[in-house]
């Protein structure tokens, strides 16, 4: 007997989760037959290949700690669960390149690695064990960060430099922060914050902060004429500031325990369109008009059109979606 079967995944950062593996001769292994057949993958500390696929006689993967290397793997097939479910139900894409296929994910990659990367040319996902290996960057965001790489890379397109390599660091984020909201996972219930779980820095901060990107140092909270030469992941900041605005308007706001401050450059204030609004507006913009050197006055454009597409030219929706650009100093 061979065939789909629900599994239990023990995870280190969204607690006991369900996921799918696949069974044959009694042996279970982590591959998703009800979502393009996704794969999950143990490099064991290497650097190529595709290592070991997990694979087991009790389909419980993990225990929850980095003790038991099939948790960052649990924690891998949840993220590529979630962010396939996400974008199939709420957005109507059937997987990262819209034809149904999976990709596959590969976890514990090197030593110490403190990253995790989509690679198109593969189709795949790679996840690094983290500060001290004990924090690897398998969290619900990181994996949507990622994966939406793929969608970019299958749709508009983004250059990864200038003003397009902004935008192309934000759709990650964006839809990272759309999936971990719409996942309602209690031990990780969203936040505008990304990669809190993998505590990057060691002292609980997050990589980024999208209500205020400043936050981290870099990130620039404003579009200015020098944002193309900056760093895509802090170029990314204006338009993530912009869904934050977009999503939940301007000014200080508590939501799921996480206090957000949300200045705007104009001193206008912003009203909130919802977070599922915004998505839907960014996504529309990016898979039918942005396009490979799409820049932030493009990218604004293109939102327009799609809120004017959804929810009329001259709703609330699309006034807001434009309130909140002039917030981040794009039109007025
Ligand atoms: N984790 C990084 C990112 O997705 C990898 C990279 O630099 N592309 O942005
Ligand atoms: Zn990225």
């Amino acid at each position: 007997y061979q065939g789909i079967e629900t599994a239990t995944g023990n995870t280190q950062y969204s607690g006991q989760v369900s996921l799918e593996s696949t069974q044959s001769g009694g042996q279970y292994t982590l591959t998703d037959g009800t979502r393009g057949g996704h794969k999950t993958y143990d490099l064991g500390h290497g650097s190529d290949g595709t290592g070991s696929l997990f694979t087991n006689s009790t389909d419980v993967w993990g225990d929850g700690t980095v003790n038991d290397p099939a948790t960052a793997g649990a924690d891998a097939a949840y993220g590529a669960q979630l962010t396939w479910d996400y974008y199939k139900t709420v957005q109507g894409r059937s997987g990262i390149r819209g034809d149904g296929v999976g990709a596959y994910s590969r976890t514990h990659y090197g030593n110490g690695y403190v990253n995790a990367f989509w690679d198109d040319s593969c189709f795949c996902m790679t996840y690094g064990d983290g500060q001290g290996d004990a924090k690897p960057l398998t969290s619900i965001d990181v994996a949507a960060h990622e994966m939406t790489h793929g969608v970019t890379a299958a749709t508009a397109n983004l250059n990864y430099s200038g003003e397009s390599g902004g935008l192309n660091e934000a759709t990650s984020d964006i839809m990272a922060t759309a999936v971990k909201f719409w996942a309602h996972n209690p031990q990780d219930p969203g936040d505008y914050r990304i990669g809190a779980k993998i505590d990057i820095n060691g002292d609980g901060t997050p990589l980024r902060y999208m209500d205020q990107p400043s936050k981290d140092g870099a990130s620039k909270d404003y579009w200015d004429s020098g944002l193309g030469g900056i760093d895509v992941h802090y170029s990314s900041g204006p338009a993530n500031h912009w869904f934050y605005l977009a999503s939940e308007g301007s000014g200080p706001k508590d939501i799921n325990g996480v206090h957000y401050d949300s200045p705007t450059y104009d001193g206008q204030p912003v009203t909130g369109i919802g977070r599922d609004n915004a998505a839907k507006i960014w996504f529309k913009a990016l898979t039918e008009r942005m396009q490979s050197s799409t820049d932030y006055a493009g990218a604004r454009d293109a939102t327009l059109w799609a809120a004017g597409e959804l929810f009329g030219v001259g709703s609330d929706t699309y006034n807001n979606v434009a309130n909140a650009w002039a917030a981040i100093n794009v039109g007025s």
